[in-house]
């Protein structure tokens, strides 16, 4: 409800099978350099949810147009930060429509004087649709929450003698079966039961729907002539290493550029002047994910240098990008990094804690990755939506493998496999691609999660978006996870990956733990007998509220998430050894859900807690982990790096 009417259908046809990005410009994460700054824009915003009874009032009465508390009185709230549990209103943890932030920047003289210095406003993440103004002037527009966007501001703050600008945002949560990921307003209109007007919004997807500006909003700048996107894929032969570049340079068309490559100690180990060119690297190091190789995720540093003649005289833009050199390949029954066999041990993630909801935060993020190295773990998913460019970033400098899922989560409803949300689908891949491409860490994209791909129009939707996905990027191969049936599944035919769910002796054949070894055989002998391809078992596990102990083991308990653990290894160490690439735990932590009988505060399969404190099979999946690492490439000196010590 309420929101601007989805793109038309007939924009889909040059879309469709395309090689080349359609979306405009590139999205390049701000760094600083010489030629650029940038300044965050997190701390406290002013805020109002609008609880009219059309939710339509702030666009009646142009709350953009002057400052927020001068329309109404205002809460603080902290960004980056879901609105919903920083305070103590039910009412606004858990509603739905449009809310409004708002702040001022003070802006330095130079960005405001200079009409040679472009300044771009840019927001991490808005769920789900947001309008952004700018001292009262509409900007931006952008459906989709988990993906950044972007608003050239120059003009605007560059018009009189400004030394600051008001940022509007008015963000929307609701869900449709055309948003991704979709979802339907129900009213409720038996005024027996309910009042008036009342609806609430349904999903078919299992984590909260926390809203508002989950990560940074930050304002940077370039100068008029400026690199807009870079493009590196690599390749390796033998000990050579090739880096094949494309920079895009926008703002004008007579540039000179310098592109170095740097190793890990500064050294330049390769140049180039063309926009488009391969380096090559002789004894190239390569970038090996973590357990896999005594200097794991090694990067180099692509330097860019453009020089550009602008109308106002020469100008110079500096870009640094993170390369890993590495190859990722598909066989019938493995996933090859470098060439060589490459087991996922990981978990799935959800962006989720206490009182920030989907808010980003450093010092969570920290600990993450710090118990992801504890674990052993090698590899997560993003389930269910891309994570902060941060979070990659991390990844890339740990060597964690990263398959990146988009927010095609729930998809179950037949209207949600029309053309609207094919084309919403398909441009979200496209902001995805672009923003995660030069992630070494990323080694597979996944376009959904538990579709129900048993219904016709499946087949054809997700061979649209899975070539959509492919002619974006040839060099990753391309999955969606699924728990329905071989048999009836309509998408699997196009994946290059089979992710497989299931939840044996949990939601199927409750507390017969004795059954799960037969059944997970059953399944992969299936998949893999129709598809023929490697398969990672991509969910598992079981719910256990911490502290709670049985035994012999019963549902919920910590005893029966080992147990039920130990039973899904014993069939996992068979089918390793032949065409199974993976596994990864649901889920890494407890988090927030919708409120349902089947949930107690929330998912309890977390092998941590929401605090991120160890249950009991955190220590069974750590001992598991190390010893898969053993088995395939462990080295001493890697965990010497974690820990500080040699491995007893
Ligand atoms: C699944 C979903 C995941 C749920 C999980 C569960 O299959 O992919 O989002 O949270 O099961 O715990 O039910």
């Amino acid at each position: 409800m309420l929101r601007r009417p989805a793109v038309s259908w007939a924009l889909l046809g040059p879309l469709l099978w395309g090689c080349t990005l359609a979306l405009q410009g590139g999205m390049l994460y701000p760094r600083e350099s010489p030629s650029r700054e940038r300044k965050e824009l997190n701390g406290l915003w002013s805020f109002r949810a609008d609880f009219s009874d059309n939710r339509h009032q702030g666009f009646e009465q142009q709350w953009y147009r002057r400052p927020l508390r001068e329309s109404g009185p205002t809460l603080d709230m902290p960004v980056p930060s879901s609105f919903n549990d920083v305070g103590q209103d039910g009412q606004l943890r858990t509603f739905v429509g449009w809310v409004w932030y708002e702040r001022e920047a003070a802006l330095p003289r130079r960005w405001t004087q200079d009409p040679g210095t472009r300044v771009v406003l840019r927001i991490g993440s808005a769920h789900y649709y947001a309008i952004v103004w700018v001292n009262g002037v509409h900007v931006s527009e952008h459906e989709g929450g988990h993906l950044p966007f972007e608003a050239d501001i120059s003009k605007l703050v560059q018009t009189g003698p400004l030394s600051s600008c008001r940022i509007t945002i008015a963000i929307n949560n609701t869900l449709t079966p055309h948003t991704l990921p979709p979802g339907s307003i129900l009213y409720k209109s038996d005024t027996s039961k309910y009042p008036k007007g009342y609806f609430i919004q349904d999903t078919h997807f299992d984590f909260f729907n926390y809203a508002g500006l989950h990560r940074s909003v930050l304002l940077y700048t370039t100068p008029a002539a400026y690199i807009d996107d870079i493009t590196v894929t690599t390749g390796v032969e033998e000990d050579t290493g090739l880096v094949n570049y494309q920079i895009f340079v926008q703002g004008s068309e007579h540039f000179q550029l310098e592109v170095q490559l740097l190793d890990g100690e500064g050294r330049v180990v390769a140049q180039g002047t063309r926009s488009r060119d391969q380096l090559v690297v002789p004894s190239a190091h390569l970038w090996w994910p973590y357990l896999m190789h005594e200097h794991p995720a090694y990067l180099y540093s692509l330097e860019v240098r453009m020089t550009a003649s602008t109308a106002a005289g020469d100008v110079s833009d500096f870009y640094t990008l993170p390369v890993g050199i590495r190859t990722v390949d598909v066989t019938e029954s493995q996933f090859l990094i470098n060439g060589k066999p490459f087991y996922f041990h990981g978990v799935n993630k959800h962006e989720d804690s206490d009182i920030r909801g989907k808010g980003f935060d450093w010092p969570l993020l920290m600990k993450d990755f710090n118990l992801l190295r504890w674990l052993g773990a090698n590899a997560f998913r993003t389930s269910h939506y891309p994570y902060a460019e941060e979070v990659m970033q991390l990844c890339d400098r740990y060597g964690i493998v990263v398959i990146d899922e988009c927010p095609g989560v729930g998809i179950t409803l037949p209207q949600s496999y029309g053309n609207v949300s094919l084309q919403h689908h398909l441009e979200v891949m496209e902001e995805l691609v672009r923003r995660d491409k030069n992630h070494p860490a990323v080694v597979m994209w996944s376009v959904a999660n538990e579709p129900t791909s048993n219904l016709e129009p499946a087949g054809y939707y997700f061979k649209t978006v899975i070539a959509h996905t492919k002619a974006l990027d040839p060099t990753r191969p391309v999955t969606y996870v699924t728990n329905s049936n071989y048999a009836a599944d309509m998408g699997a035919a196009y994946v290059d990956v089979l992710c497989v769910n299931s939840y044996y002796s949990w939601y199927h054949d409750y507390g017969h733990l004795e059954v799960i070894q037969l059944q997970l055989e059953s399944q992969f002998e299936n998949w893999h007998q129709t598809y023929q391809k490697p398969i990672i078992q991509s969910e598992y596990g079981a719910e256990a509220i911490a502290g709670l102990h049985q035994d012999p083991p019963l549902m919920f308990s910590e005893e029966y998430q080992r147990s039920l653990l130990q039973q899904y290894h014993l069939a996992l160490d068979k089918k390793r050894k032949e065409y199974v690439v993976g596994e990864l735990i649901w889920n890494f932590a407890d988090f927030m859900t919708n409120q349902t009988p089947q949930r107690a505060v929330g998912n309890k399969k977390g092998i941590f807690t929401r605090q991120r404190q160890p249950k009991t099979a955190a220590f069974l999946l750590r001992d598991r982990y190390w010893k898969l690492a053993n088995e395939t490439r462990y080295h001493r000196s890697v965990v010497k790096s974690v820990f500080g010590k040699e491995p007893v």
